[in-house]
């Protein structure tokens, strides 16, 4: 950074995560209510499962634990896409994967702003989930006309705003009162308006063409949809939600309850109706619903060959089930994927032999005291083998497009199963965004090489790889 004065980008994502909270259970007390569960969820893992607690001590994620959380917004326009992506580099963040949602009747594409370095994670790993409307997909071309001109018309970024974000790409950064009122500014482009900028009927039209578009297009802003905190248990926070008068959607997306955690798992409950007044009308008399809870549960990135291995389990046990996952077919879901996943080694040494996963190194206190030529010619695995180093799992730090359209689809109700002729476009995407997106898999790739040089440097072994 050039300027001492300059916050780092890091702790100016911490403290808008922070506020963007805030902001939210002040919105929807229900969000507190899901925080106070997870909280107490972990603390009672933690407690009752040594190992975790171990690993999470390791990793260093036991402290980012109580600040993590996702959220997720939807945009209309290419433009709106590009400056988000300015303001969330701001604050480190950048565009993270690219997810195609039409396979399944949601039209939208998306990516996700989140930090890329583990260091920059270690400060706060808070991601944003963020969708941009297909508008190419709306059939009628008047309607598509009338959203197109609606949001010409509309601003999601105050004029201070901007100013900043200028001021930040031109400078370098922004001081200590820059950042105040960044934070201040950028939150507004997410607050939730009780006023429309459509009339009742032209909502209505909207709504009837995909639910999403309406959500997007009849409102001043992108509102924050859900704000997700990560629990070590899904399951126990899945079966206690009811207890606390909270109904979560059917099924849990993503892979199957195992001894070692993959990837991402995530549940959520409906979206709250909430009054909306049009702009034909004095006061809230309409409502929409968009503003739901979720939960997830992360484990370890898997590489390639992993991912490839978990695609394939999970398209064969959804393509025996013949249906989307819902309330009658639940529990034949989870006795399909439990049957198909049994492929799927379940110890992280399995993992790691196999290649499907991406893991940490650390040195040991052994590995330390090793003399010069008790390490001589060690590969990396030996290292392992014999002691000197250990591993844990890197953790998945994205999302993924099945289980994304699984949230999409319970919010959105079962009316918003469209079917469209095309399918991912990243060249458009990337073009509206200003930039392409990062591989998340070189990520995770990095991250593991860094990991293994630093265990070189440490043991004096500059050629360990
Ligand atoms: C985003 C839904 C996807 C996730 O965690 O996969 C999502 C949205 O509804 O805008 O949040
Ligand atoms: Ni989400």
């Amino acid at each position: 950074m050039s300027n001492p004065n300059f916050v780092s980008p890091d702790l100016i994502r911490q403290r808008f995560s922070r506020a963007m909270s805030d902001m939210y259970r002040e919105e929807v007390p229900l969000y507190g209510a899901l925080m106070e569960l997870v909280a107490r969820t972990n603390a009672q893992v933690l407690e009752s499962d040594p190992a975790i607690a171990r690993q999470l001590r390791a990793t260093g994620e036991i402290e980012r634990l109580d600040l993590e959380r996702h959220g997720a917004i939807r945009v209309g326009t290419g433009e709106e896409l590009a400056t988000l992506c300015r303001l969330f580099a701001v604050m480190g963040m950048q565009p993270v994967g690219y997810y195609d949602l039409t396979p399944a009747g949601v039209p939208v594409h998306s990516t996700a702003f989140r930090a890329v370095h583990e260091d920059a994670l270690q400060v706060s790993p808070f991601r944003v989930f963020t969708s941009l409307l297909r508008l190419e997909l709306i059939e009628s071309p008047e309607l598509r006309a009338f959203a197109e001109s609606t949001l010409a018309k509309r601003s999601i970024f105050t004029p201070k705003a901007l100013e900043l974000i200028a001021q930040a790409e031109q400078h370098g950064g922004l001081d200590e009162s820059q950042t105040q009122q960044f934070v201040e500014h950028a939150l507004e482009t997410f607050r939730w308006h009780r006023s429309a900028t459509v009339t009742a009927a032209q909502y209505q039209q909207l709504s009837a063409q995909h639910r999403l578009i309406a959500d997007v297009v009849a409102f001043k802003g992108p509102h924050i949809n859900h704000l997700t905190p990560r629990t070590l248990d899904i399951d126990i926070v899945q079966a206690q939600m009811p207890v606390h008068g909270i109904t979560p959607k059917a099924v849990i997306e993503g892979p199957p309850r195992r001894q070692c955690p993959i990837l991402l798992r995530q549940t959520s409950f409906k979206a709250l109706d909430e009054p909306i007044a049009f702009t034909d009308q004095q006061q809230a008399h309409g409502s929409h619903s968009a503003r739901f809870g979720e939960i997830e549960q992360r484990g370890a990135a898997l590489t390639p060959a992993g991912r490839a291995l978990y695609d394939r389990l999970l398209n064969a046990a959804r393509d025996e089930l013949k249906d989307f996952p819902n309330e009658g077919n639940a529990a034949r879901y989870n006795q399909l994927m439990s049957e198909h996943f049994r492929a799927f080694p379940d110890t992280y040494a399995a993992m790691r032999e196999q290649g499907l996963a991406y893991f940490r190194y650390f040195t040991t206190e052994q590995g330390r005291a090793a003399g010069r030529d008790e390490l001589a010619g060690l590969s990396l695995d030996r290292l392992v083998e014999a002691g000197f180093l250990k591993v844990e799992p890197l953790v998945y730090e994205d999302f993924l497009p099945v289980s994304a359209a699984g949230i999409f689809q319970s919010n959105l109700g079962d009316g918003a199963q469209a079917h469209y002729a095309q399918h991912a476009n990243q060249h458009a995407f990337e073009q509206a965004l200003g930039r392409s997106t990062i591989d998340e898999l070189a990520l995770y790739a990095q991250t593991q090489q860094r990991s293994i040089v630093e265990c070189g440097k440490a043991l004096d072994m500059p050629g360990l790889a």
